[in-house]
């Protein structure tokens, strides 16, 4: 068959080399045409083996294309080109031009900064810590000593005996704490890790703690703050719970769930049937974390949260699996 398309080849370049004006569209219609040799050899080209099939493709394709330009040029030579005859398509140098495609944030990312804006503009600041931390700081520090049982719980990703990457950003509370002084308005996002993976859970993702630390804090400071942040981040009338939980690190505590955007709150696969999705944990500082920075707990108190910021971004946008978000689909990223 490669033979047989070098014969057409050169025949053709050959009736080319003596074509006359009048010649041109007998040419274009036996060589080039929809009907024409190089397409009915195309056809033909089912027929080879399927190694040989792409080659042949190829060299069919190259010359076609070739033979086409060859005749273009014959054709503005005997000037015969007409409109709508030529077999080279025209080139339009009007039309406009494509565009790049433009990237831009990750939807975590967006959700992250809308996130942190709302708490700065409460006149919370922002801090950020390490990654890999140690157990002093990710647990025992948090009033979670060895053996705790709140420490099954976290799911831990150990990097050695005392080091770990961050199961939570509870940390940056002592982190701050130990090198400043009340009163403290502070968040710290951050990426942290458990070995956890399901429709709404991801190995790695991301917190916003926030901690508030001043003389008379109360519990009706946080219900306020969190309120706020909730009718900023969704609706004025979202449907707010919550509902009374444990944390080493805060007494009393509480886990917020808001109503599931998903299902409008009549039960769907991501909030599990419950018509709610918990989005934080919350509570007021036990002092016995004070009492281990060297905080009075007679003179101080506060209060604390860590909110994920996937399971916000998936109520926001109504995702239904977490783990969309990490597996880099430009269809699903494209979106946001
Ligand atoms: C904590 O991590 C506490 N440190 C929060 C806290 C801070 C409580 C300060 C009190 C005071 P929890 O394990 O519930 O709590 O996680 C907090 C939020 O992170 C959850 O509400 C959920 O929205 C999100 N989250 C937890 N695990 C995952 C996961 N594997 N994937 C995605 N999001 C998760």
């Amino acid at each position: 068959m490669e033979d047989e398309i070098l014969r057409l080849k050169s025949e053709a370049h050959v009736a080319l080399a003596d074509l006359g004006k009048d010649d041109l569209e007998p040419f274009r219609v036996k060589y080039l045409g929809r009907k024409g040799l190089f397409t009915s050899m195309m056809r033909q080209l089912g027929q080879a083996s399927a190694e040989d099939r792409p080659r042949l493709g190829k060299l069919a394709n190259d010359i076609k294309q070739e033979l086409a330009q060859a005749f273009a040029a014959k054709q503005d030579a005997l000037g015969g080109g007409q409109q709508g005859v030529s077999a080279v398509p025209s080139l339009d140098l009007t039309l406009t031009g494509r565009s790049e495609p433009c990237g831009r944030p990750h939807p975590v990312t967006q959700v992250m900064e809308e996130v942190c804006g709302i708490f700065e503009g409460l006149g919370f600041t922002v801090a950020e810590g390490p990654d890999v931390e140690t157990d002093f700081y990710n647990f025992e520090a948090l009033n979670i000593p060895p053996h705790h049982p709140a420490r099954d719980m976290h799911d831990t990703f150990y990097v050695s005996d005392s080091l770990l990457l961050r199961t939570h950003t509870s940390p940056m509370q002592i982190r701050t704490m130990t090198e400043q002084e009340p009163p403290l308005r502070m968040i710290a996002p951050g990426k942290v890790y458990r070995c956890d993976s399901d429709i709404t859970h991801t190995p790695m993702f991301h917190q916003v703690e926030g901690f508030l630390v001043d003389r008379k804090v109360s519990f009706a400071d946080l219900k306020g703050v969190l309120s706020v942040f909730i009718a900023k981040m969704f609706d004025a009338d979202t449907a707010i719970r919550f509902r009374p939980s444990f944390f080493p690190f805060t007494e009393p505590s509480a886990e917020v769930d808001i109503g599931c955007v998903i299902c409008a709150g009549k039960g769907c696969r991501v909030c599990k049937q419950t018509g709610w999705l918990e989005i934080l944990g919350a509570g007021m500082i036990d002092p016995a974390v004070f009492a281990k920075i060297g905080y009075d707990p007679d003179q101080y108190s506060g209060f604390a949260f860590g909110l994920g910021i996937e399971r916000i971004a998936m109520l926001k946008y109504g995702i239904t699996d977490i783990r969309l978000y990490y597996e880099n689909d430009l269809r699903f990223l494209s979106q946001f």
